[in-house]
């Protein structure tokens, strides 16, 4: 049964605050919102894109660390600067908020107070390390020690950095508090959790009803949590950054709502915030309450449980005995896989990225947005590379699109003095397109198959420059001023139809060629709720006579090698750092054997010998059986080195031997001791041998 669809609210994950976004993000999550958003908006239906930058948690305390400023200067810096990016690439948000406002605030705390008034938290004690000096509870990332496993000294509450063990702060040696370098003591805690249990049999249902329209990595994802069985979460941290606790029991002191529990809230308090601008302060309530409106929240696979399951228990939560201010749970939760950036997964930390404001101070953003649109990660991850990326433009941009409007207004302007020479031209646009074709594309937007209808919208663009250079109008006016008047009325609401077409993806564009079409305005100015534009490309839409502006313009610039090369030699770099950093991770990740005392060492009888001879052991093919000669004793020993050594090779070199180990049989075969060895860069496996000639038998010390 489809029902009467009034209203969508469309959502885009909120990007924390603590870093510029990059083209990963872009391609993911607010893009193909975007484009689905103008699309809706051209069918004349009523849709709002709610987005805003998600400002708390430990992601913002560490940046500000790190760089040794507030919290508040670093949301500030990075809210301002995405807002803007966002702006500049198109993406045309209804509202763009904040959750360090105000209106966030109240909303997180009435959805807490709500859940705690009904009872439906758990409170949990435990024992937390406290700083008496700060007077607080620290969080794991706040407690630093040695590592008990390796003895790095500045190990984190929550990992080892140098040997990547997971830890937990009470396992530190010698723990100390980030906030004053104080050793912390421990004290019983308490935390509240949200049971995610209680509510695992309705959101079992709630996924089932969708499974059909949902993607089915996000449907499979959510089942493999719910197959496991929902835990309790905690939703409070001891952060001095980010939402009070709206209760004033003494427990509460120094906590703050988790970041995760307030910024699925967001959305709800931006819609608020938007509401109250267009001042209607109860507007919100159509998108989030009217059970005829439906909701979309676009994000990226990391971010799926939160929005299948955290946030619906949440409403759930309030819900619960409710007679009215009933919210709807997600319709649908379009996650995209991730667009990787040359091969290699982007990555903030590690500033292997394309940050969007820099793209765009280079390159168009239409340019960008076809390019990504084209490479939309919706079911697997994708690739953006550099040359994709001039390769489209230039081919299928410039060559194709920006050629045929070009041609088709020139050549007007040249020959019948800018004026559309022609009236009826419906059967002329269907020797191009059938409307089954724009009714295709609608579908694939439906349906959030962006790859799909960029791609048969660009065949439209391919097919209306084919039509011209076909009917070449430039011969055929030689000797039939009517038929070329015919073929250009034709070109020119085929302009016209894709410029409406074109208009989700890249929108800038598409204004230039409805300017150079002679229509005064721009095409979002026809969107009326409604009414659908959209349609209104299978339609000739210019009639004999209409004067076209009176001059053309490039849609787009060729990018030339020299434009990307800088580019291509930024990757390089970055790539050649990574992987030095790599390698030096690789060096910070030595794993090291538990302390043993010196006498323990003391024990170890380590000798120069000599191989007088060597050979292989039957059936054994690592196995060299070698006779040493240890000063006064001739011993013998089996080392698993016959694939690196022939028996030949070794005989007569001095070795390292361990001498007293105690004797053991391998492959009917005694070993007394062991010769030492290690792996040299080419993986192979090399006896250590003393620089210099030793005396046999000589102790190592
Ligand atoms: N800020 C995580 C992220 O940026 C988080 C998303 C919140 S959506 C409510 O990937
Ligand atoms: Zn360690």
């Amino acid at each position: 049964m489809t029902k009467h669809i009034a209203r969508t609210l469309v959502t885009t994950a909120l990007p924390y605050a603590n870093g510029p976004v990059h083209l990963g993000h872009l391609a993911g999550v607010y893009l193909p919102a975007d484009i689905y958003v103008r699309y809706k908006r051209m069918k004349g239906e009523d849709i709002i894109h709610i987005g805003g930058s998600d400002e708390h948690g430990v992601p913002i305390t560490i940046t500000a660390e790190k760089e040794g400023i507030s919290p508040q200067d670093v949301v500030d810096r990075y809210h301002r600067m995405n807002r803007d990016a966002f702006s500049r690439c198109g993406i045309s948000f209804d509202y763009y908020g904040r959750t360090s406002s105000s209106v966030h605030h109240e909303t997180a705390r009435e959805f807490f107070l709500e859940i705690e008034n009904k009872k439906i938290f758990n409170r949990k004690t435990e024992q937390q390390f406290y700083d008496a000096t700060a007077g607080r509870f620290l969080s794991d990332r706040y407690v630093t020690g040695t590592c008990p496993i390796c003895g790095n000294q500045e190990a984190n509450g929550d990992q080892c950095e140098q040997c990547g063990t997971h830890l937990s702060p009470t396992e530190l040696l010698n723990p100390k508090s980030k906030l004053s370098d104080a050793t912390p003591e421990l004290r019983e805690t308490m935390h509240w959790y949200f049971p995610l249990g209680r509510f695992q049999n309705a959101l079992e249902a709630y996924v089932e009803t969708h499974r059909d329209e949902w993607r089915s990595n996000v449907v499979n994802y959510t089942r493999t949590w719910l197959n496991q069985g929902l835990n309790d979460r905690a939703i409070t941290r001891d952060l001095g950054w980010g939402i009070e606790l709206p209760i004033s029991d003494p427990e509460a002191k120094g906590k703050v709502l988790y970041v995760w529990f307030d910024a699925v809230l967001g959305y709800i308090s931006f819609t608020r915030e938007w509401a109250s601008l267009r001042g209607d302060k109860d507007l919100w309530r159509s998108y989030w309450q009217d059970p005829e409106s439906r909701v979309v929240h676009f994000i990226g696979k990391d971010n799926v449980v939160f929005h299948t399951l955290m946030f619906p228990a949440i409403l759930m939560a309030w819900n619960e005995g409710r007679q009215e201010g009933i919210y709807n749970l997600a319709d649908n939760v379009p996650a995209s896989e991730f667009m990787n950036f040359e091969g290699r997964k982007f990555s903030k930390s590690r500033n292997y990225a394309v940050y969007l404001g820099e793209f765009l101070e280079k390159f168009p953003a239409d340019a960008l947005r076809y390019s990504i649109a084209m490479n939309y990660p919706e079911n697997k991850d994708t690739d953006f590379s550099w040359t994709d990326f001039q390769n489209r433009t230039n081919g299928e941009l410039a060559d194709t699109l920006g050629n045929f409007v070009k041609r088709s207004i020139d050549f007007t302007l040249a020959r019948f003095d800018g004026l559309v020479p022609w009236d009826y031209c419906k059967e002329s646009l269907n020797t191009v397109f059938l409307d089954g074709q724009i009714d295709d594309i609608a579908q694939h937007y439906e349906h959030f198959h962006f790859r799909e209808a960029v791609s048969c919208t660009m065949d439209i663009a391919r097919a209306a420059n084919r039509f011209l250079t076909q009917n070449e109008p430039w011969k055929v006016i030689k000797s039939d001023r009517d038929a070329a008047a015919r073929i250009m009325s034709a070109a020119l609401n085929l302009c016209r139809s894709l410029s409406i077409l074109f208009y989700p993806i890249i929108p800038d564009t598409c204004d230039r060629i409805h300017s150079m079409l002679g229509f005064e305005g721009q095409i979002g100015d026809l969107i009326r709720q409604g009414d659908s534009i959209w349609d209104q490309a299978k339609m000739p839409g210019l009639l004999k006579g209409h004067k076209l502006k009176g001059s053309s313009e490039i849609l787009f610039r060729k990018i030339e090698d020299a434009d990307i090369e800088p580019e291509l030699k930024k990757i390089e770099q970055l790539l050649a750092e990574a992987e030095k950093r790599e390698a030096g991770a690789a060096v910070e990740r030595t794993f090291f054997k538990p302390v043993i005392s010196f006498d323990d060492f003391q024990k170890v009888d380590l000798r120069a010998a000599t191989v007088i001879s060597a050979e292989k052991v039957k059936k054994a093919a690592k196995l060299l059986k070698l006779q040493l000669r240890v000063g006064s004793e001739t011993r013998q020993v089996l080392a698993g080195i016959a694939e690196h050594y022939s028996p030949d090779e070794l005989t007569g070199r001095q070795v390292v031997l361990v001498a007293n180990l105690a004797e053991r049989t391998l492959r009917g075969e005694v070993s007394q001791g062991m010769i030492l060895a290690v792996e040299g860069a080419d993986g192979r496996l090399l006896v250590l041998e003393p620089s210099i000639e030793a005396i046999n038998g000589s102790q190592i010390q």
